[in-house]
């Protein structure tokens, strides 16, 4: 029999989840009791439907995740929790752990990842709570796990108890007068019956291997040294027959490699060079965590993320899941382009904008409303779980592709031919003093906000903008009308083009600032999206005195 030690302990300052979770220095989850804290106030935060729970904890592989999951199951253990759900070695990729958790109805998840951020001991960690719909904790839980944080004064552990994570199977322990049932499990399997029900597998293999119509379909899938390499090997390799030589970087490793696990043209500019120089017909890369995507076609074509989620909602039937489902309504989060909401108008499908951060779009999916969603940095998904998925993104393009026999290129020249063509661009300042971003957001929001501000114009080049509506973005949830405010500064021309500033909420120290520029085009003008829009970026850097707050000539990451 094992014991429970109740420890003390004392609150730590800025235990605030962000965008997605907690996302800190691994030396600032390192310091003494840390972390048990933020699991315990976790656990608390759910303290009426805790004892007797099953949960399900894994994470990208990064630095920490093991001696993290080591301390999750002794927590668990001591506070009642009556089994978990481990992917072996602490593996689990983010949207798996999203399927997992609802294939088995769990009571949530807690997730260890920092996402796209660097990994290894100099960088960042991160602890996300998902709830039992599978998609990350809304506000209101995050603001109890916070406050929860900032008076703990004690957590529950049950110091012997050594749990064997490399090995497959169940292992019981008996905690004082409980059973306690650790469950290791082969973190792909669940997710590759999965998504062997969503798509047509034998249809994308024949795509890939090449028929009497069509020779095979090349594809380099560049997996960053993250978590998804096993779920790329066994989907794309041992299921549908893609060569070997098809996936780089598809061993999870501690640091990534030292690299930036972010798929995007700067971070994966390997990836964009080798499909480049190759003979490859489609290219994708994914992030730490595996949620997130970016997809080349032919001479690493760039599809951007707001017309690849556009793409696939006017696709969707391809995919069997939708066809067998339909498509109820679509969204994005603000700042995306609105590509897709034209797809929606077409197609008379209710549509919706949403804060930045996968957790809005859950309750609108919970309640049969939301099919497909999207976000501007890289991020596709849709209800099949409740977080963006990179490889199911991946997947949904080559049946787009299988069905319609064009590349990737083709798909997109059809598609802005059809709805006009929106232009967009996002320049990250990352890692800059805080103060001062903090003051550039006070006055710029005073700027925009004063009286006369609607209505002024800006010129630039050859063009000039008039304001039509400049606010910081509020939501109002339309199913459980919770309000999240101050979620971005918005400028709103009157020929639709906007400006969206606002702090990134991942990062995990100083700041970052997110510029966000798009504009739309009825006729298309072919033009790189750079140029299209120099002059918007002239007047949003004007306008917000960017460069004089930030001292930052030039942005770190321009997507
Ligand atoms: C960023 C993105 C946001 C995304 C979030 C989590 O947030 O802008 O769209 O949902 O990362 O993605 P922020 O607050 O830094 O702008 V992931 O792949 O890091 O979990
Ligand atoms: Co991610």
């Amino acid at each position: 029999m094992l014991n429970v030690v109740t420890v003390n302990t004392n609150p730590y300052e800025g235990q605030k989840p962000g965008t997605s979770g907690l996302r800190k220095k691994v030396k600032v989850f390192l310091q003494e009791n840390y972390t048990e804290n933020f699991i315990q106030s976790i656990l608390d935060a759910n303290k009426d439907s805790i004892v007797g729970s099953t949960l399900v904890v894994g994470g990208d592989g990064r630095y920490l995740v093991k001696e993290v999951v080591h301390k999750i199951i002794k927590i668990c253990g001591a506070n009642g929790v009556a089994k978990l759900l481990i992917g072996q070695n602490g593996i689990l990729s983010t949207p798996a752990v999203s399927c997992i958790i609802r294939k088995y109805k769990t009571l949530g998840g807690i997730v260890l990842t920092a996402s796209h951020n660097p990994g290894g001991i100099n960088n960042d960690f991160g602890i996300k709570f998902n709830c039992s719909n599978g998609g990350p904790a809304p506000d209101n839980t995050t603001n109890e796990i916070y406050s929860l944080t900032t008076h703990i004064k004690q957590y529950k552990i049950v110091p012997d108890l050594v749990c064997a994570v490399d090995q497959i199977g169940m292992q019981t322990f008996t905690v004082e007068d409980r059973q306690f049932v650790v469950e290791v499990i082969d973190p792909v399997q669940d997710y590759v019956d999965y998504m062997k029900e969503i798509f047509d597998f034998p249809k994308i293999k024949t795509l890939i291997q090449g028929s009497e119509q069509r020779p095979p379909f090349k594809m380099l899938i560049d997996c960053m040294s993250g978590v998804t390499g096993p779920y790329v090997k066994r989907i794309f390799i041992s299921e549908l027959g893609a060569p070997e030589g098809s996936v780089r970087r598809a061993t999870p490793l501690e640091d990534f490699g030292g690299a930036h696990p972010d798929p995007n043209l700067t971070y994966a500019a390997d990836l964009v060079t080798a499909v480049k120089n190759g003979d490859y017909d489609f290219g994708a890369a994914f992030d730490g965590d595996g949620d997130r995507n970016m997809i080349i076609g032919r001479d690493a074509f760039f599809v951007s993320p707001s017309d690849s989620l556009a793409v696939l909602a006017e696709h969707a039937q391809c995919v069997p899941y939708f066809a067998r489902r339909g498509v109820r309504g679509l969204a994005r989060s603000m700042p995306t382009a609105a590509a897709v909401d034209r797809v929606a108008a077409k197609h008379g499908k209710e549509m919706f904008e949403v804060p930045t951060g996968w957790k809005y779009f859950g309750n609108l999916m919970d309640a049969g409303r939301l099919s497909l969603c999207g976000e501007e940095s890289f991020g596709t998904g849709s209800d099949h779980v409740r977080e963006k998925d990179g490889v199911w993104a991946a997947l949904a393009w080559l049946s787009v592709l299988a069905t319609s026999g064009l590349s990737v290129q083709g798909t997109l020249e059809a598609h802005w031919a059809k709805y006009g063509r929106n232009y967009f661009t996002r320049y990250d300042y990352e890692e800059c003093a805080s103060d001062p971003c903090n003051e550039m957001m006070q006055a710029l929001e005073k700027k925009i906000t004063a009286p006369g501000f609607v209505g002024s114009s800006f010129s630039s080049g050859n063009k000039t903008y008039v304001v039509k509506l400049a606010d910081n973005f509020s939501y109002m949830d339309p199913i459980d009308k919770s309000v999240a405010m101050k979620q971005g500064l918005r400028i709103i021309f009157e020929d639709g083009s906007r400006i969206v500033l606002r702090l990134s909420g991942t990062g995990s120290s100083g700041a970052t600032v997110r510029l966000y520029i798009d504009s739309y085009e009825a006729t298309e003008v072919r033009g790189d999206a750079q140029q299209m829009l120099r002059p918007l970026i002239e007047v949003a850097l004007d306008i917000s005195q960017l460069r004089q707050y930030t001292g930052r000539a030039a942005p770190t990451v321009i997507t």
